[in-house]
């Protein structure tokens, strides 16, 4: 009981719990080798954030529990480097690298070990460490002033908040490097973003700016954002550019593995050589190798020259950008009826695969880059992951072009199509389009969706076209006998997928709901609604109000489901389906519950009930516990001691109660 512990005892206890904690993370997020299970590691965490909950005083800034928190900042306040922070030189070919060798060895006499380093796709940033304990984290800016993004940069799990004991570094220094986001959480960020209706980020690097330079630090947390650190200021102890990166290492930061100590331009060369198509294959973006004199004492001697060391030079890859040919543009049907324009391509190799096809987003676009069928354009992979013609070139356009002109009706059943006022899609609203059904169709059966094994989009297409399968629920009525009609189907062959489309009428609710196909609503979202709704029931119940009400849940989405489920479809697919026999797994016996949809949020310690426990309660009268205030918060609950959360509440005019109305509240609601 953290109550009863004495105060030394607390005290010992938090130190203790915060070094566990430090060196876990460590081992997850940097060393990327874990010795504890999440499970263990989630429980250390809450013990700890009980335990200062508990003892206010025992706080300290440098706490791992205050990765998360933080109050939304206003804006950001201009802060000086320790030195200047210094662009780099670029080098485009063998011939510029070997030039820098020769004016290095010019400015140094004999120079006989070169580092050569991964030029990180990021954002370059500056940590400043006093007495081994984080105290500032500023943005490059110019390269004099950045601003002070502190509170963002302590969520960043790569980025120790102390420093190991003994790590030889000196009392007060400036760690540099950049922050990235890796190539994975871009692409599920985008996907997350045009779920939700909300405009895409072009590349990693936006993205990771974009998280780095966020007002609220609880955005910044979710985004994934990794760091490399690569420069130490001052320099000493070490005496060599391969020593500071060891040092780095060994004091916690993490560090980018692939580096080499070379001693000739041939052994440079060769790593350049090498990762010029390697780099693919690593999960964040890099543009090239950064070369440096690794002797400290001979970077000294070379100086700069303006604002770009002598020591140091960036090779940069060429640029992944290849010509190929537009040989169509087609449009293409969604399950929500959206009509996007793509483009077919004449296949050509860029970033590591093949690309045969690009989306070429909507009418806007292809009128803002006047791409043609027949233009020679220029493609390139954002973010090294998705295909995207950067331009079309006019001087290989072939006489007697045309404009590109978006349809006016639907490719598949010639519904006029329709675009609202501020959309920039144009869609094709007539639900019956066999082209929408089939896409919905698909995505029924979907890996992300319920996942029916075998049921791929050929197949699909035969029982549509056979007329076996109009919507969902009839694929759960499909005969063996029929799948023997079809092209390609023997009796094991038919027995088997029958097996696995009735496999899978039962499935997570999560998978359900995003089968259905609702706009603005995919796997997160679906997660979203059912984590909060617990029941398909509640979820079809749920209005636009309820549904905003939902965390990370907006008007938009809100809108749209709320929509779907009034409207004659929704309910008759709903319908059907459960006639179909179709149901979620795990569903919460008791739908509703007296507070039910609302979102309540706990700050400072209580006296009469732990952390978890006051949850619970609050999860078992249907509402759910917050981590964060928002305007959608139901209540705060104020304990003694209580935090920023207090503050925002009053900020944003949010109900807030104490610890004793609390407790009546929750006996009143039967809890
Ligand atoms: C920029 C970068 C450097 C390194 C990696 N990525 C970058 N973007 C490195 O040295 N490993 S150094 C640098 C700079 O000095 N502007």
């Amino acid at each position: 009981m953290t109550t009863t512990r004495t105060a030394d005892a607390a005290s010992a206890r938090a130190a203790e719990l915060r070094a566990l904690i430090d060196r876990h993370a460590h081992r997850y997020h940097v060393l990327d080798a874990p010795e504890i299970s999440d499970a263990e590691y989630d429980r250390l965490f809450r013990e700890l954030v009980d335990l200062e909950a508990a003892h206010p005083e025992l706080m300290t800034p440098d706490s791992p529990t205050q990765r998360v928190g933080g109050a939304p900042l206003d804006s950001f306040t201009k802060v000086s480097h320790r030195s200047q922070m210094l662009s780099l030189d670029n080098a485009f070919s063998a011939a510029e690298v070997e030039a820098f060798f020769r004016r290095a060895e010019r400015g140094a006499g004999v120079v006989d070990a070169y580092v050569c380093e991964l030029k990180i796709d990021g954002l370059a940033i500056s940590l400043s460490y006093r007495d081994g304990v984080l105290v500032r984290a500023a943005t490059r800016g110019d390269g004099v002033e950045g601003e002070d993004v502190t509170a963002n940069v302590r969520t960043v799990r790569t980025v120790p908040m102390r420093l190991k004991e003994g790590s030889g570094l000196p009392d007060s220094f400036e760690v540099r490097g950049e922050v990235y986001l890796p190539k994975a959480r871009f692409a599920a960020l985008n996907a997350q973003l045009e779920e939700a209706g909300k405009p895409t980020y072009a590349n990693p690097r936006s993205a990771a700016a974009g998280g780095v330079r966020q007002l609220d630090p609880g955005v910044t947390a979710k985004r994934g954002l990794s760091t490399f650190m690569y420069q130490l200021e001052p320099s000493p102890p070490a005496h060599t550019q391969a020593e500071v990166l060891d040092l780095l290492e060994q004091a916690g930061f993490r560090v980018n593995p692939h580096r080499h100590v070379a001693g000739s331009l041939d052994e440079v060369l060769a790593f350049i050589e090498h990762w010029s198509t390697r780099r693919h294959g690593l999960d964040y973006d890099t543009d090239g190798i950064v070369i440096k004199v690794s002797s400290l004492a001979l970077q000294a001697e070379l100086g700069k020259v303006s604002r770009s060391p002598r020591w140091a030079i960036a090779y940069k890859f060429p640029p992944e950008e290849v010509e190929t040919e537009v040989l169509d543009i087609a449009v293409q049907v969604g399950r929500t009826g959206a009509v996007t324009p793509v483009a077919h391509l004449r296949p050509v190799l860029v970033a590591g695969s093949t690309v045969r096809r690009c989306t070429l987003h909507n009418e806007d676009e292809v009128a803002r880059k006047d791409v043609r069928i027949g233009d020679t354009v220029l493609l390139h992979k954002a973010g090294d992951v998705i295909p995207e013609i950067v331009r079309t070139i006019l001087e290989k356009r072939p006489a007697g072009s045309a404009a590109w002109v978006m349809p006016s009706r639907c490719p598949a059943c010639a519904t006029e199509l329709v675009r609202e006022v501020g959309e920039v899609v144009r869609r094709c609203v007539n639900p019956l389009c066999p082209a929408q059904r089939r896409e919905r169709l698909r995505h029924f059966a979907s890996r992300g969706s319920m996942n029916i094994e075998g049921l791929g989009e050929s197949i699909i297409d035969q029982l549509v076209d056979a007329g076996f399968v109009a919507d969902a629920a009839d694929l759960f009525s499909v005969t063996v006998d029929q799948l023997l009609t079809l092209e390609g189907f023997a009796q094991r062959s038919a027995e088997k997928l029958h097996e696995a489309i009735a496999a899978r009428r039962t499935v997570p609710l999560t998978r359900l709901i995003n089968a259905l196909g609702i706009r603005h609503v995919g796997e997160h979202t679906a997660t979203l609604l059912a984590r909060h709704f617990g029941g398909m029931e509640a979820l079809a119940a749920a209005g636009a109000e309820e549904l905003t009400a939902v965390e990370g849940v907006g008007p938009v989405v809100a809108e749209s489901v709320a929509r779907w489920f009034a409207t004659g479809e929704g309910r008759e697919l709903i319908h059907r389906l459960d006639a179909a026999g179709v149901h979620a797994e795990g569903v919460r016996a008791a739908t509703g519950g007296t507070w039910h949809g609302q979102s309540w949020v706990l700050t400072g310690s209580m006296e009469t009930l732990t952390r978890p426990d006051a949850e619970e309660r609050i999860r078992a009268l249907g509402a759910s516990p917050g981590t964060s205030v928002s305007k959608r918060t139901h209540t705060v609950v104020a304990g003694a001691s209580p935090g920023s959360k207090l503050a925002r509440a009053q900020e944003l005019g949010v109900r807030v109660i104490d610890e004793q109305t609390f407790l009546d509240e929750l006996t009143a609601a039967g809890g």
